[in-house]
């Protein structure tokens, strides 16, 4: 990050704070990350704000914040190459986002997918900030002039309003922000629950055995693995459409051995879905040790881990503000 910044693209992404971090949001998000982050300037947030669109417990909220730190750091996120930090302490999201709300229309907040399914869930606080939110999305992204967005493909939509409320600035007050374009993972994009495979494994999910958490214990990731759901055929054969269940379970296993869907089919050709559910289990409790490990021992380091946020928040301030200055300026705020 320090050597040749001008020339390198910018990554902005981030996840809520809203529970424990899944399986899921390891392989769709913080892998790819990982991956991508000695080749591009990076900034990972913990979105805390996005995370009251829905009641939190404010207790469980900070410790689930400092724990979201430690286990970016342990899934391998270089603290020192990339900007790790907690959204609420970059005012500079909040400033843009009310900027941005009024340039984000009414009908094109109603037709995202998120906020029907979260009012949905949570009939009784229907909050205007579960509506809004994609403004302040915008504002993450465009903040940091981000020129890609790693997101799993449920998220897709996002970056699109992102873009669209860019472009339509942008035509109102001449080039201010950079239009970021979504980065897809071709294996992993969206891993599903193991107990209703047509459902994305999500943190807030709280049917028994469908998630698996990066603390899991290797005993409780057997189990859940073991109890998947499958279906009544035997062959292990990659068909999202009919074989749900299987299909997700390979999924998996591609993103954590590097194998490719034809290789696992070959592996697993003359063995039931016994054996294949267990290799799974072996391989992501594999996966997943040394990451819950390292999490344990950064935990026990509070000081660190507020050094790490500390800085993470002053570097990105500083990319944010530029940003945002070059906003007031040009929508005509006082200087
Ligand atoms: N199951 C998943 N498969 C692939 N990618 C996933 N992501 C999350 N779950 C999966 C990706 O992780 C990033 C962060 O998402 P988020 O946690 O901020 O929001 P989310 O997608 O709403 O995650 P959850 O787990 O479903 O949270 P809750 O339950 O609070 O709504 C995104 O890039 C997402 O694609």
């Amino acid at each position: 990050m320090e050597t040749n910044t001008e020339a390198r693209k910018i990554i902005l992404s981030g996840i809520q704070p809203s529970g424990k971090l899944t399986l899921g949001s390891y392989l769709g998000a913080i892998k790819n990350w990982a991956e991508l982050a000695s080749d591009y300037d990076c900034y990972f947030m913990m979105a805390d704000m996005h995370a009251i669109t829905v009641r939190q417990d404010p207790a469980t909220l900070r410790a689930t914040v400092l724990e979201q730190i430690a286990q970016y750091i342990a899934c391998g996120l270089d603290p020192d190459s990339c900007a790790l930090f907690i959204q609420s302490q970059v005012p500079a999201h909040a400033e843009l986002a009310w900027v941005l709300s009024c340039y984000t229309m009414f009908g094109e907040l109603s037709r995202m997918t998120q906020f029907k399914d979260k009012s949905a869930k949570n009939e009784e606080n229907i909050n205007a900030g579960l509506f809004t939110y994609p403004a302040l999305m915008a504002a993450d992204i465009l903040l940091y002039q981000a020129d890609l967005v790693p997101v799993g493909d449920d998220q897709k939509q996002h970056v699109e309003i992102c873009r669209d409320i860019a472009q339509r600035f942008n035509g109102v007050y001449g080039d201010t922000f950079k239009i970021p374009a979504p980065f897809i993972p071709k294996v992993g994009a969206r891993i599903m629950s193991l107990q209703d495979p047509t459902a994305k494994m999500s943190k807030s999910d709280t049917a028994a055995g469908g998630c698996i958490y990066l603390l899991d214990k290797a005993d409780d990731i057997l189990r859940a693995f073991k109890r998947a759901v499958t279906d009544s055929y035997t062959a292990v054969r990659y068909a999202p459409a009919v074989k749900p269940g299987v299909s997700n379970l390979m999924q998996i296993y591609s993103s954590v051995t590097g194998k490719t869907f034809t290789e696992i089919e070959d592996e697993f050709e003359s063995k039931g879905y016994g054996d294949f559910k267990l290799a799974v289990g072996e391989a992501v409790i594999e996966t997943l040790r040394p990451i819950r490990e390292k999490t344990e021992e950064l935990l026990n380091n509070k000081d660190y881990l507020a050094e790490i946020y500390r800085a993470g928040a002053q570097k990105a301030g500083y990319a944010a503000n530029k940003t945002l200055r070059k906003v007031y300026k040009r929508v005509g705020f006082v200087q």
